[in-house]
């Protein structure tokens, strides 16, 4: 079943009706996040708490500790004893566990960011990743209408511009048409489709928010900007000589996820719902991200090709810093991708504040300080 995260969460019996007017304790607004140990997770609910929200997360049993992104916001850090925020087991492949929690909490506002969220991954995982990533977000759907609150959550999906796949219009907008290449992109579909039903079939306050690439000093560590910054980082400081990188002609419209989930709470105080992309507007390729890397060290770049993918000349004796290894390939890839964010930039006045290259330095300098501390790391 569906266990606390620590003891002073009480089972208040007066929660429930103390919230059916659409507060939660203290006139608090409540907010319910899946995947709260993830890069967007814990940026999102450091921002909630900010505002005065009481936070709650569901994170899943694992045999080592997953909450290093949000450790910092317990009350207290030592003891993990929390303060505003609150963390439940649970998993968006248990329909009962997610019930419990709902009814528990009952969230104002309900953030469905949990999924198996690496592309590569989701073609050696693809049935589990549409268990997650697909029935996951119509289990949550109705485990809200099972709790019989469907008129009153408001409910937030992490789509993608992955659903854009083999581009079919560039930039690619709110209306540009879908043509998803990886079971990831598959299962997220899924996703979109049914929150936009259930929009439409029960009235839900429910909205797609279509992220495009978003990075930042937490983004998990086999994602390629991370791998570059912490490679480079090692690079820098004499840890290693060389990396390996798959692709380095795709691009993409990197943003910064800290900018990013203040477009998902700014969509939830809509007066309706509605879809909105996510983006910069700039698109850089892979080879571009390693270049600045490089350059924010200091450091030449010297590319290996592999006679698969002929990246560059080698230089001299030169060590040889980046080398191109098939295995990272895709069997079928998302080559080019450029968001237009004018829909949202109208609606709530958001734009992307951070560039690529403060992104790039933001990563590499704390990258930097992360393998000074600890050269394992
Ligand atoms: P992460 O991979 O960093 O985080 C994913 C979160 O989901 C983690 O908290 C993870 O838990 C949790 N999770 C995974 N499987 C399950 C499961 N079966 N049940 C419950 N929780 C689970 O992703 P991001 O933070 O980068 O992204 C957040 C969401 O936004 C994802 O849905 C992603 O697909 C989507 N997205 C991301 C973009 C990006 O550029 N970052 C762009 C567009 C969409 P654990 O920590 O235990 O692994
Ligand atoms: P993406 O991110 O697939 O866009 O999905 P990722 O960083 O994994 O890949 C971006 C591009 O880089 C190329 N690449 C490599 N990728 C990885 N991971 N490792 C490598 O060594 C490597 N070398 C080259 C890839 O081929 C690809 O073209 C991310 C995830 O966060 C999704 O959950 C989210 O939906 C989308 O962004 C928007």
């Amino acid at each position: 079943g569906c266990v606390h995260f620590s003891t002073n969460m009480s089972a208040d019996s007066g929660l429930v009706s103390l919230r059916q007017n659409g507060l939660g304790n203290g006139g608090r607004k409540v907010a319910l996040i899946t995947g709260i140990t993830g890069q967007d997770g814990s940026y999102l609910a450091e921002l909630l708490l900010g505002k005065g929200y009481e936070v709650h997360g569901i994170i899943r049993r694992s045999s080592s500790f997953n909450t290093g992104r949000i450790a910092h916001l317990y009350a207290d850090p030592q003891g993990h004893r929390e303060g505003s925020m609150k963390l439940h087991y649970g998993d968006m492949t248990d329909s009962s566990c997610l019930v419990k929690i709902i009814v528990q909490v009952r969230p104002n506002e309900i953030y469905n960011l949990a999924a198996q969220s690496h592309v590569k991954v989701s073609f050696d995982m693809s049935e589990y990743t549409a268990e997650v990533d697909a029935v996951g977000t119509l289990r949550i759907l109705d485990a809200i209408r099972t709790c019989g609150m469907e008129k009153e959550v408001r409910f937030y999906q992490a789509s993608t511009s992955e659903l854009y796949g083999k581009v079919q219009e560039i930039p690619q907008k709110e209306t540009t048409p879908f043509y998803p290449r990886s079971p990831y992109a598959c299962a997220k579909l899924y996703g979109y489709w049914i929150v936009t039903n259930y929009r439409e079939a029960y009235g839900m306050y429910a909205c797609n928010g279509i992220l495009f690439n978003h990075e930042s000093p937490r983004r998990g560590e086999n994602f390629v900007t991370r791998k570059i910054t912490r490679s480079v980082a090692k690079i820098h400081l004499g840890q290693i000589e060389n990396f390996e990188l798959g692709n380095l002609d795709s691009k993409r419209d990197w943003g910064h996820a800290r900018d990013y989930v203040e477009a998902m709470w700014l969509m939830l105080q809509q007066e309706t719902p509605e879809d909105f992309v996510i983006a910069t507007g700039e698109a850089h390729s892979v080879r571009e991200f390693v270049e600045e890397s490089f350059k924010i060290v200091g450091k030449e770049i010297v590319w290996e090709g592999t006679g698969v993918d002929e990246v560059g000349k080698e230089k001299g004796t030169d060590t040889i810093r980046v080398k191109v290894n098939p295995k990272y390939y895709r069997p079928t890839e998302v080559d080019f991708l450029l968001g237009d964010p004018t829909k949202a930039k109208k609606a709530f006045g958001w734009t992307a504040k951070v560039s690529f290259l403060g992104l790039v330095k933001d990563m590499i300098e704390s990258d930097l300080e992360l393998m000074k501390k600890n050269p394992s790391a």
